[in-house]
C-alpha cells in the first residue's frame, strides 16, 4: 500500500482556536501528521509518494468556483484590511437574516462561507489545502493499480460542503476522491465516514445523488459538533433518496454498539455493490480523544479494520480527525493492519 502525503501541510498552523472560552492552540496541529508517518514507518508501510498537481476542474465538481476563489484569496484580502492575526469569522447569517447575499468585506465573507470559528485561515492555508486535495486525488488514482491506498491529508476535509468551510476543513478531500473515481469510470462509490464527527460537508455534496452513497457513524447532533446536521432521518433527496445513511450515537458509546452500526453500514455497502470504497478515516472515536465522547480502545481500531477488509472492495483511506496526538498514529495504522489482515 502506498501513502500519498505532502510536507506542504506544515504551511497551515494557525495560532489559536476558541475552546471553552479560552484561546488555545488548535487541536488540529501539524504533529498529528508526524505521528501517523512515524507509525506507518514503524510497521513497514514505507512506500510514500508526493502528490501530483491540484486538479481544479475535478475540485470544481464538488465545490463552487466562487467558494474556491474565496479560499484562494481570503488571506490576501484579510491582510489588505491591516488585520494582524489569523483570519477568523466573527459574524454569521443566522435565522431571519440574509444567508444568500454575499458581503464585500472580508469580515462578512468569512462568516458567509464558514460554519464555525475554530477554523482559522493563515498565509499558507490555501497551499496546504491544495496539497491535501492533491494527496486525495493522487491516492485515488493509485487504487486502480494497487487496490488500496492511503491519502494522509492535512488539513482534513469532511466538514467542507459545496460552498462552506469549518471544522478544520476547507476542501473536501474524500468527496473530491469519490468524484475522481466516477470520472475514471466507476458507476457507484461508497463513502464511509468513521470519524467521530458527522461529515456534514460530504452529506451536503452528495445528498441528491445516487452515484455516491454516504454512510456516517458519529456523535449524535444533539450533543456533538457539527450539531445542525447528521440526524437519522436525513436519508437523501431526489435521486439521492435512500443513499444517505446516518448512524447518530449517544455520549459514552463503546465499541460493541459502534461496531453494530458499522456492520449494518457494511451490509448496506455490500448491497449497493460499489466499484470503490472511500473511507473518511478519523480516529477521534478513541476513548482518550480530547474533544469527542466515544470510547473505542486502540485494539478496536484493528477489529473494525478487519471488517472493512472483508468488504473486498478497492479502497481509499482518507485521513480526517483525531486529536489524542500521541495515539493518532497507533490507531490509524491499527485500522490499516486490521484491513490487510482480512483483505488478503
Ligand atoms: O471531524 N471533525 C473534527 O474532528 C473537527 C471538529 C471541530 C470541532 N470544533
Ligand atoms: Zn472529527
Amino acid at each position: 500500500m502506498r501513502t500519498v502525503r505532502s510536507e506542504l501541510h506544515r504551511l497551515h498552523f494557525p495560532k489559536g482556536e476558541l475552546y471553552g472560552g479560552e484561546l488555545v492552540r488548535p487541536f488540529e496541529c501539524p504533529e498529528r501528521w508526524d505521528y501517523v508517518v512515524e507509525q506507518l514507518q514503524a510497521r513497514g508501510y514505507n512506500d510514500f509518494l508526493d502528490p501530483g498537481p491540484f486538479d481544479v476542474e475535478l475540485v470544481q465538481r464538488v465545490h463552487t468556483p466562487d467558494f474556491l476563489e474565496f479560499l484562494a484569496t481570503a488571506w490576501d484580502e484579510w491582510q489588505k484590511e491591516g488585520m494582524k492575526g489569523d483570519a477568523i469569522p466573527t459574524c454569521f447569517p443566522a435565522r431571519r437574516m440574509h444567508h444568500d447575499r454575499r458581503p464585500n468585506h472580508i469580515d462578512g465573507k468569512l462568516g458567509y462561507y464558514s460554519m464555525a470559528i475554530e477554523t482559522a485561515i493563515m498565509s499558507g492555508t490555501w497551499r496546504a489545502t491544495q496539497s491535501a486535495a492533491a494527496c486525495a486525488t493522487t491516492a485515488q488514482k493509485l487504487v486502480s493499480e494497487d487496490q488500496v491506498a492511503f491519502a494522509l491529508c492535512r488539513p482534513p476535509g469532511h466538514h467542507a460542503g459545496i460552498n462552506m468551510y469549518g471544522g478544520y476543513c476547507f476542501v473536501n478531500n474524500a468527496a473530491v476522491a469519490a468524484q475522481g473515481f466516477l470520472q475514471d469510470g466507476a458507476e457507484r462509490v461508497a463513502l464511509l465516514d468513521v470519524d467521530f464527527h458527522h461529515g456534514n460537508g460530504s452529506q451536503d455534496i452528495f445528498y441528491r445523488r445516487d452515484d455516491v452513497m454516504y454512510l456516517s457513524l458519529h456523535g449524535q447532533p444533539e450533543d456533538a459538533f457539527p450539531h445542525f446536521l447528521g440526524y437519522q432521518d436525513e436519508r437523501g433527496a431526489d435521486a439521492g433518496e435512500g443513499f444517505n445513511v446516518n448512524y447518530p450515537l449517544p455520549p459514552g458509546t463503546g465499541f460493541s454498539r459502534w461496531f453494530d452500526a458499522l456492520q449494518d453500514a457494511c451490509h448496506k455497502i455490500s448491497a449497493y455493490s460499489p466499484d470503490a470504497l472511500v473511507v473518511s478515516l478519523g480516529v477521534d472515536t478513541f476513548e482518550h480523544d480530547p474533544i469527542s465522547f466515544f470510547k473505542l480502545k486502540s485494539d478496536d481500531f484493528t477489529r473494525y479494520g478487519e471488517a472493512l477488509g472483508r468488504l473486498k472492495l478497492p479502497t481509499l483511506f482518507v485521513m480526517e480527525g483525531g486529536y489524542a496526538v500521541s495515539e493518532i498514529g497507533i490507531n490509524t495504522v491499527n485500522v490499516l493492519d486490521g484491513f490487510f489482515g482480512t483483505f488478503g
